[in-house]
């Protein structure tokens, strides 16, 4: 702060100087009469300026961006921290075993819930207890992937078995999870790969643009979309593509805050008039594991039939995954690993999976 004295014979003429030599930001700390010579009176004005100090600005940015650090590293503190706590029983568990516990770690870190990695260690190291060596790292990675194959599911749901009827999925899940861009990769995928004859329907008349999202994929690929708000409107698309003689009609869905459970009590409402429908439960692999469960549990009322996780490709770790697998024992029908349509979709298959969480492990 600069601080300077003004005299000046009247109290406007010394403002005048205060503006003119400090600028309008000026305060005005004080003023008061001073008694001059030979009757000439006059006023003394102190005011002040807040002024950049040359370099404080670099500083403060300095400040805070050592702050930030200091922040991210007391998170990751806090997490290795509350990882020894809450591991504490398991590890000890393991016994002596170095090996096991760096897989432990290392399989937490992943973000595979604690139970599970420890679950998955306990069964691991009975496959090795005859032979007492864990082998290279090539067969730990096999023996790890044969343990935790074991418990995970997957699903190939387009399988026809000769049936002549169509088959209904909806893609359902929260807002933004992929919905509508892998119901069209996946419409991609059967008529071009598989020469099956596809219908859409969109129930998504909610968010703008949404519509003509779907209708761009319909054209591009050619095949009929039906836009239907009620059950009325729903029933007549079904009749309509049934009488065309298509194979599979894909249905989107809207994008709602699915931890709200009224939302999926109005989706279920709609969807129980229609129980040929099997419902593709369409998850984003890049979502908290928290909110993953906590979205998974809201669905608990409708007939899910698999999971499809999307954004496979933009995390690094996987545990969060595998984690509503064996929460939830419901297989995976598919994983979209990146935005370009029709190509980034991968058939889940239970190696595929296991490599996800394993890749980094060994
Ligand atoms: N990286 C990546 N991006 C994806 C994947 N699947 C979808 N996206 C992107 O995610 C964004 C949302 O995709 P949409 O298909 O519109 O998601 P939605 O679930 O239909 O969204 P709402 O209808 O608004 O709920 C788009 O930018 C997609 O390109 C994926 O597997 N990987
Ligand atoms: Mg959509």
């Amino acid at each position: 702060m600069q601080i300077k004295r003004f005299k000046a014979k009247t109290v406007p003429e010394g403002l005048k100087r205060v503006k003119k030599e400090l600028g309008p930001d000026a305060v005005i700390l004080s003023t008061h009469q001073l008694k001059g010579k030979a009757g000439k009176d006059g006023v003394e004005i102190v005011a002040a300026i807040e002024r950049d100090i040359p370099g404080r600005n670099e500083s403060i940015r300095q400040g805070s961006l050592e702050h930030s650090n200091i922040k991210q590293q007391l998170t990751e503190i806090r997490e290795t921290l509350s990882l020894i706590f809450s591991s504490k029983r398991f590890l000890y568990q393991l016994g002596p075993d170095r090996e096991l516990c760096n897989l432990y770690t290392s399989l937490v870190l992943q973000g595979l819930k604690e139970t599970y990695a420890w679950e998955l260690l306990q069964a691991y190291a009975q496959k090795i207890e005859p032979e007492k060596t864990s082998g290279t790292e090539q067969q730990i990675m096999n023996r790890l992937v044969e343990t935790l194959k074991t418990r995970i599911k997957t699903v190939d749901p387009f399988y026809k078995n000769g049936n002549s009827e169509p088959l209904f999925y909806s893609f359902v899940g929260p807002t933004g999870s992929g919905k509508t861009t892998t119901l069209a990769k996946l419409a991609a995928h059967l008529k071009l790969n598989r020469s099956q004859k596809v219908s859409l329907i969109s129930l998504d008349t909610y968010r703008i643009g949404a519509i003509e999202q779907l209708k761009i994929y319909a054209q591009i690929l050619k095949v009929p979309l039906r836009v239907a708000s009620n059950i009325k409107e729903i029933t007549e698309a079904i009749v309509d593509f049934t009488e065309l003689g298509t194979d599979y009609i894909l249905i989107d869905t809207i994008g709602k805050n699915f931890l709200v459970k009224e939302h999926v009590t109005d989706m279920k409402k709609i969807f129980d008039v229609f129980p040929q429908i099997q419902h593709f439960l369409v998850l984003p692999a890049n979502a908290k594991d928290s909110d993953l469960t906590n979205v998974i549990r809201t669905f608990k009322d409708m007939p899910v039939h698999s999971f499809l996780f999307t954004k496979i490709d933009e995390t690094t770790t996987h545990g969060n995954i595998i984690n509503q697998i064996l929460r939830f024992r419901k297989p995976v029908c598919f994983l979209g690993t990146g935005q370009r349509v029709p190509e980034d979709i991968e058939k889940a298959d239970e190696e595929k999976l296991c490599h996800l969480l394993l890749k980094d492990l060994v």
